[in-house]
């Protein structure tokens, strides 16, 4: 776990290298928490090293996305958090000689063409912790990947003299040759935006990269309340949202969570403002942790459930106390407000220090994320739900954003008239010609046998549609006006894997 991992070190090093030879570099992202990090750290990296570039996003990275990068008149293209699942068709441009592609990316890399034909298994460029036998769904990410090759950059960079440009142009206050090790904190907040911290915290080559992070002064860990929000929510909000470990009085029970807090000899207000988590001192924390160790365990919470309540926290310690940019987790979530609505650019700002303008978009987009979340669930919940064998499905047409509709369809399950024992299905519109669909199960209907992947692809298929995912939560996209032959065979593929 701790040490070099000298196969990614050294692929990473081979890829710094070919950048440090490019003229100039086009950056493309994966716009999400993890891209945006990604990019940002690329970004940083590029820049200290003296390197020109220029950076594009893309939700989806397909063909004509990829044509359209090809059209450039860029020579080398640096791709992070995607690109592997598209070695294919970027090895096509590459034989081309379209461009020079260099990859840092975590997921699955492609292995048959759209031909069906076995495609390159690899390209020369290519960093991802899979092709050194590292898990990249959990223990290394996009922005990840994208800090190995930014380290290794700054050590090729400094060897080459690179680092300053000419003209002195490019060259901040910060020091020209720093190690690159301050972008640990950003690799954190994109694999936390991954979701790859499992049991409460980071592990493998993520856990390496917190240790940098720690070392450089620039992150700080230790074991505290696992609950979200604890730099911005006022504590009752935080007490009350936190549903993750349901306990009972005190979990969606605003009135509940009030009690709770009253019934603690407990400095609640200051300056008549409800006070945040991040503020209280550590006996106060103390204080009220274990009252809701102990409420849960009063309450019949199971003690696995009530482990999960403490984990370990992630503060990235040069932003301010009580501002989401200090938690990795409410950071990433942050991002994503801006990657939900299409504004990779204000994200990317955020990451790379815009403190003003950037940062006052970012948090106006994640208030109106809130609120058209609350507001689709309250539609969904109105309006009811279609009840099938075997599933239950709503069609939001325009109502309901296609990026939302998924997070709105799983929180709205439990709701009244929408049961949590079947599978809910939620169309949106996509286009002119598509639906978006989102499903989404529970834990304990997967361990019934629910794969909402598996039934994704297949009955979107049979549609021809397109779709896939997790088996708690999958997606499609189809063609409009198949809504009813899909479902069908989504109540009988459900059907079959409860059965
Ligand atoms: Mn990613």
């Amino acid at each position: 776990m701790a040490g070099p991992i000298p196969d990614l070190e050294e692929r990473a090093t081979r890829c710094a290298r070919r950048l440090c030879a490019a003229d100039r570099v086009l950056l493309a992202s994966h716009i999400d928490a993890d891209g945006l990090t990604s990019a940002a750290i690329a970004a940083k990296a590029l820049e200290r090293a003296g390197i020109p570039f220029e950076t594009v996003f893309e939700k989806q990275l397909d063909a004509d996305a990829i044509a359209a990068i090809a059209a450039t008149d860029y020579d080398t293209v640096y791709f992070t958090d995607f690109g592997s699942g598209q070695l294919d068709i970027i090895g096509d441009h590459e034989d081309a000689g379209d461009f020079t592609p260099v990859i840092a990316d975590h997921h699955q890399p492609a292995t048959i063409d759209g031909d069906g034909e076995p495609s390159r298994a690899d390209t020369e460029y290519h960093l991802n912790p899979l092709l050194f036998g590292i898990d990249g769904a959990a223990e290394l990410s996009g922005a990840g990947a994208s800090y190995v090759l930014a380290r290794a950059l700054a050590d090729v960079a400094d060897g080459s003299d690179a680092a300053v440009a000419a003209d002195g142009s490019g060259v901040d206050t910060a020091p020209a040759r720093s190690d690159n090790r301050d972008l640990a904190a950003l690799a954190v907040v994109g694999a936390v935006g991954d979701m790859q911290a499992s049991g409460g915290e980071l592990h493998g080559a993520n856990a390496k990269i917190v240790d940098e992070g720690v070392d450089a002064g620039v992150l700080e860990t230790g074991k505290d309340l696992a609950l979200y929000g604890k730099q911005t929510r006022p504590l009752p909000k935080l007490l009350e949202y936190a549903t993750d470990v349901h306990i009972p009085g005190i979990s969606n029970d605003e009135r509940g969570a009030l009690r709770f807090l009253d019934g603690l000899d407990l400095e609640l207000k200051r300056d008549g403002e409800w006070r945040r988590w991040s503020g209280l001192t550590n006996e106060e924390k103390r204080t009220v942790a274990s009252a809701l160790v102990k409420r849960a365990v009063s309450s019949g919470v199971p003690p696995k459930k009530i482990d999960q309540l403490v984990g370990t926290a992630y503060v990235l310690s040069e932003e301010p106390v009580g501002t989401e940019l200090r938690d990795a987790s409410e950071f990433s979530t942050l991002l994503n407000a801006t990657a939900r609505y299409e504004r990779a650019d204000v994200g990317l700002g955020v990451c790379l220090g815009d403190r003003g303008a950037a940062l006052e978009r970012a948090r106006t987009l994640l208030c109106d994320h809130r609120r058209n979340l609350s507001e689709g669930i309250d539609l969904v919940t109105r309006e009811g739900v279609t009840e099938e064998t075997n599933v239950q499905w709503f069609h939001a047409g325009d109502r309901i954003r296609e990026t939302i509709v998924g997070i709105v369809a799983g929180m709205a399950m439990g709701n009244e008239g929408i049961s949590r024992s079947k599978p809910i299905v939620a169309f949106a519109e996509k286009s002119e010609s598509e639906l978006k669909v989102s499903a989404r199960g529970t834990h304990g209907l997967v361990r019934r046998g629910l794969d909402l992947s598996a039934v994704m692809s297949e009955a979107s298929r049979a549609v021809e549609g397109d779709g896939g995912g997790h088996d708690v939560a999958a997606g499609a996209t189809v063609p409009k006006g198949k809504e009813t032959e899909f479902i069908e065979r989504v109540d009988e593929i459900v059907g079959e894997q409860l059965s």
